[in-house]
């Protein structure tokens, strides 16, 4: 850098189209950084992975695809190529620490370089697959609060080393009031070297969505790319993003989603044929199979999906088109519900999402929050609650009682104002749910309104209720003391006698009693109420609770008995 550069001949060729497509020499400046990359690494008795190459033909832009600088160290270094780590007797005493501290193995990822290198675990055929040019610059948003060092820093590091250098602006790290002391000048220190990197402090906790949008504004590329704080993007991760809304700006886009352990960081590619994300009508989040007619429309594997709810936390979309449609709620706190609204808001206003398999960056899931969700003053609802409140008020019209029937711990809980929001819909002239469930969603099954009895299912000898224990598909039926909350004990007998917990349906087939997906046969997953106990007709048997602790619901034959009668619970107003 600073010095003049000089092309070598093999690119001279390539120099107009720089000039016509960037009104600067975009192959020289491709040069630069690279220059800068390859002195860096030599210095630091590095090698290179990969080499960089752009060339164009025809104002297609080739290969750009390669770039992968990450210094290349040995192989058999700690986690090394995505493998999992393994921790010796004293590291491990330290575990319970670190896995208090951010609900993942911190001793693990410390123990990884922070440029760790991965795997090409594309589809081949992404491999060849050409991009057109011009594509859009982005930013990569990273909020974090309390993140470990080097997690935060893999996620910047894979960034750095896995986006040609002139597609990315900058990476603007939002700390969301962390308290951890190597957060604070430290992580100035180290960044201040990376010169693409910069530093939002927010002065007090402002929760993910808020933290996002501070990013958001101080953003200068094109695009703005989210990240969550510990992520690895892998080779390639960029360009078919930038490319997808270069088609169009009302693309929103993500990458496939990779799982790293975090346990021990191992880094697992999702395997082909991928899951979309889904919504529940307790308004979760979920994944599930590819509907077969968004197969038949796509057609080639590197097309992208068409996906009804991202997951939230890793996507890109177009600066001024995020700013357009009402960028996020602010009315929301902390974490949750924010992927709905804006999923739900990009479809029926106009715009598409949609997954792109060429594109992979791994996120490590925990299974718990490290971090407290504090309420808001004098609010009697919990933060998670009040915004899923606030997509179900703005969003759903009619079939928000899906919503509220399934949580109806929520029924007398006071809504908060989304006037806001609302003309901020009316604004856009964004069609209706039933639009979005017709033909964004189509396979998602809309529940019974004209159910035979809905609510708690309990046992008055126990004052045990039958319960999902939290399990989603292909799960025992479980028994919990009784809570009134709904959520997990909130079953639906349809008109039909499908005894459905959300999307599932109780199934005996002889064997067990499960929930599973529903099937509409009515054969293995007919029941009847009567006269207090739930009756499968197939079988002639009746559920039982078992013994008076058991965890699990079991089947017997009908006698009558106290562990065999139910009640279903009386809420008003359902
Ligand atoms: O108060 C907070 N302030 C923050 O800055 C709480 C969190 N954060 C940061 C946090 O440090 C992290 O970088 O926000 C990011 C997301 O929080 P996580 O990682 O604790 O939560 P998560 O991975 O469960 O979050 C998923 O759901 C969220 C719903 O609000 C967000 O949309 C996250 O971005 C989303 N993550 C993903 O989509 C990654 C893939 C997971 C899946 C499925
Ligand atoms: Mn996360």
């Amino acid at each position: 850098g600073g010095a003049a550069v000089s092309v070598p001949k093999s690119r001279r060729h390539e120099e107009d189209e720089g000039f016509d497509q960037h009104s600067f020499n975009l192959v020289a400046s491709d040069m630069i950084s690279l220059h800068r990359k390859l002195r860096d690494h030599r210095n630091s008795g590095g090698e290179l992975l990969t080499d960089s190459f752009t060339y164009y033909d025809e104002g297609t832009l080739y290969n750009i695809l390669m770039y992968d600088v990450t210094p290349n160290r040995n192989p058999q270094k700690p986690g090394e190529w995505g493998v999992a780590v393994s921790l010796n007797f004293l590291e491990k005493k330290r575990e319970e620490q670190g896995f208090k501290d951010h609900a993942f193995n911190r001793v693990a990822s410390d123990k990884i370089s922070v440029e760790r290198s991965l795997p090409d675990m594309r589809n081949s055929k992404c491999k060849s697959k050409k991009y057109a040019l011009p594509l859009p610059t982005s930013s990569v948003i990273i909020c974090f609060h309390n993140e470990a060092w080097s997690t935060l820093l893999r996620t910047v590091h894979s960034v750095i080393n896995r986006t040609p250098p002139q597609l990315l602006k900058e990476i603007i790290l939002v700390d969301d009031a962390s308290e951890r002391d190597e957060l604070k000048t430290k992580l100035e220190n180290y960044v201040a070297d990376l010169r693409v990197v910069r530093i939002i402090r927010l002065g007090k906790r402002q929760g993910l969505i808020r933290a996002r949008l501070k990013g958001a504004s101080a953003a200068q590329g094109d695009v703005l790319t989210f990240l969550d704080a510990h992520c690895e993007c892998s080779k390639g991760w960029l360009v078919p993003l930038l490319a997808k809304i270069a088609e169009n700006r009302s693309n929103v886009v993500m990458p496939v989603i990779d799982e790293i352990s975090d346990k021990n960081f191992y880094y697992h590619a999702v395997p082909e044929p991928f899951h979309r994300g889904i919504f529940r009508w307790r308004l979760e989040f979920g994944w599930k199979p590819v509907p077969q007619y968004e197969m038949e429309r796509r057609e080639d594997e590197t097309d992208g999906i068409r996906t009804p709810v991202m997951a939230g936390g890793l996507f890109s979309i177009d600066k001024s088109y995020f700013e357009e449609i009402g960028t996020y709620d602010t009315g929301m706190d902390i974490w949750g519900g924010e992927n709905l609204e804006i999923s739900f808001r990009i479809w029926m206003c106009g715009g598409a999402i949609e997954m792109l398999p060429c594109s992979r960056v791994g996120h490590v899931f925990r299974p718990r929050f490290p971090y407290s969700f504090p309420a808001r003053p004098g609010s009697d609802l919990d933060v998670v609650s009040r915004n899923l409140m606030r997509v179900a008020d703005v969003w759903m019209d009619d079939y928000a009682k899906h919503f509220y029937n399934i949580r109806f711990d929520l029924k007398k809980k006071k809504h908060d104002d989304v006037s806001d929001r609302l003309a901020l819909r009316k604004r856009l002239q964004c069609k209706s749910f039933k639009w979005y469930l017709e033909n964004v969603i189509p396979e998602l099954d809309v529940p019974d309104v004209n159910f035979a009895a809905a609510g708690q299912i309990r046992n008055p000898s126990t004052d045990q209720c039958l319960d999902t224990l939290g399990k989603k598909d292909d799960a025992p039926l479980g028994l919990y003391q009784c809570h009134g909350q709904g959520g997990n004990q909130y079953f639906v007998l349809t008109s039909k006698g499908e005894l459905k917990s959300e999307d599932n349906c109780l199934d005996y087939n002889g064997y067990d009693l499960y929930l599973r997906e529903c099937d509409g046969l009515l054969q293995n997953q007919k029941w009847e109420y009567k006269d207090n106990t739930l009756y499968h007709p197939r079988r002639d048997v009746c559920i039982d609770r078992g013994s008076k602790n058991s965890e699990h619901a079991k089947i017997r034959a009908c006698d009558g008995r106290l562990s065999q009668v139910w009640e279903f619970s009386k809420t008003d107003d359902m």
